[in-house]
């Protein structure tokens, strides 16, 4: 029996997990959220967790007396977070947090020997090279949450990376699929929180929307699989029932297919490598008919130019367009800018912040932070 802390178990990673777990009996060590105490209290006790920590120091006080008379150890603020991730007796740490956060504990748990299922993308994104080198160094796996990377991660299963020619990464091509630029200048915050095949938090829908998540992605799959960017296709797929596949040297292309249902990934990262019932819907090809596919409109959609540009350039690129977009998204969402005003914004970060090499944590933070001054100066 495995035991797991999470980090953003209020999240809609995290609630899944937790049935999860609940189904197959997974113990709970450690539990943090952002700022939902109340959830998050409920989850603790529910889960018999030891240890639970908020992000949000405002909201220390409510939980610590949510939790007055008992053994649960209460933390809070990056210190809670990075004291979770190093726990003893946790066989995997389940990082689900929204942002770049995620990256500090996520260093901090691989340093201790603790494999990590990966839904944090920006972790990667930003910090690819230092977590890929310390979890080799610390002999630590890194399982992929995210549907796409999990699917490659499920079709490399029995076979070597020098096999493979490339991967094809699928998108969903999002709510706004088809418009052009002209069409998406009034998009509302409802219309771009609208996604069409998977229901999840409001920063992922909204990088959904303007394809910066599939850029992501991009980034992410080449630090998780050691990928050239002329070895991962782009290809648009409306019922994002392929969740990816791998094309190998001798033309075979393995996939990985399933209805649009994150339990899957996520409980194929906990419970790897064994396959268990899983609650979700079965697959009927026949209810589905036909499946279509095409090309990315990189036109359109600027923030997934940006980051395949980014990443071609590589050191703090990544990180200076994420960060970018973690704060013009923000910005949005306030009603503060356009959405197309998103990707002027990260196109023009990428364009004007100069590159710098990676080596340490520090140099991740003040790309970021140098990105998401840019964004606010131009405001
Ligand atoms: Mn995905």
């Amino acid at each position: 029996m495995k035991t797991i802390s999470v980090l953003g178990s209020t999240g809609s990673i995290g609630t899944q997990a937790l049935d999860i777990a609940k189904l197959h009996k997974i113990r709970i060590k450690a539990l943090a959220a952002n700022r939902n105490a109340a959830l998050l209290t409920e989850q603790a006790k529910e889960f018999n967790a030891e240890y639970v920590c908020i992000y949000d120091k405002e909201k220390y006080k409510e939980l610590k007396e949510n939790f007055s008379g008992t053994n649960v150890k209460v933390l809070c603020g990056m210190e809670g977070l990075c004291e979770i991730a190093t726990l003893d007796g946790v066989d995997i740490l389940l990082n689900s947090v929204v942002g770049m956060v995620g990256l500090k504990p996520t260093l901090a748990a691989i340093e201790k020997g603790v494999d990590i299922a990966l839904a944090n993308k920006e972790t990667l994104v930003t910090g690819g090279k230092l977590v890929i080198n310390k979890a080799a160094e610390n002999n630590v796996k890194i399982l992929p949450v995210d549907s796409e990377h999990s699917a490659i991660f499920q079709c490399l299963q029995g076979n070597e990376m020098n096999e493979i020619n490339k991967i094809i990464l699928t998108a969903s091509g999002g709510p706004f699929f088809g418009k052009t630029k002209a069409e998406l200048k009034n998009v509302s915050i409802e219309q771009a929180l609208n996604h069409p095949n998977w229901s999840m938090g409001n920063k992922i829908t909204i990088d959904s929307a303007t394809l910066m998540n599939k850029g992501l992605e991009f980034i992410e799959a080449m630090w998780l699989f050691d990928l050239k960017p002329e070895q991962i296709e782009i290809v648009v797929h409306r019922e994002s029932v392929i969740h990816s596949a791998v094309e190998y040297k001798d033309g075979s292309v393995i996939a990985q297919m399933g209805v649009p249902d994150m339990r899957l990934p996520i409980q194929y990262a906990l419970l790897y490598p064994q396959r268990l019932q899983c609650k979700g819907k079965a697959l009927s090809l026949i209810d589905y008919g036909t499946l279509s596919f095409s090309k990315p409109d990189f036109k359109t959609f600027d923030c997934l130019r940006a980051c395949i540009k980014a990443i071609t350039i590589g050191g703090s690129m990544p990180a200076v367009v994420n960060g970018a977009n973690e704060q013009a998204v923000d910005l949005f969402l306030k009603e503060k800018i356009s959405f197309l005003k998103i990707g002027e914004l990260v196109t023009s970060a990428l364009n004007s912040i100069k590159q710098s090499e990676i080596t340490c944590l520090d140099d991740v933070l003040k790309a970021d932070k140098e990105a998401r001054e840019f964004v606010l100066s131009k405001i």
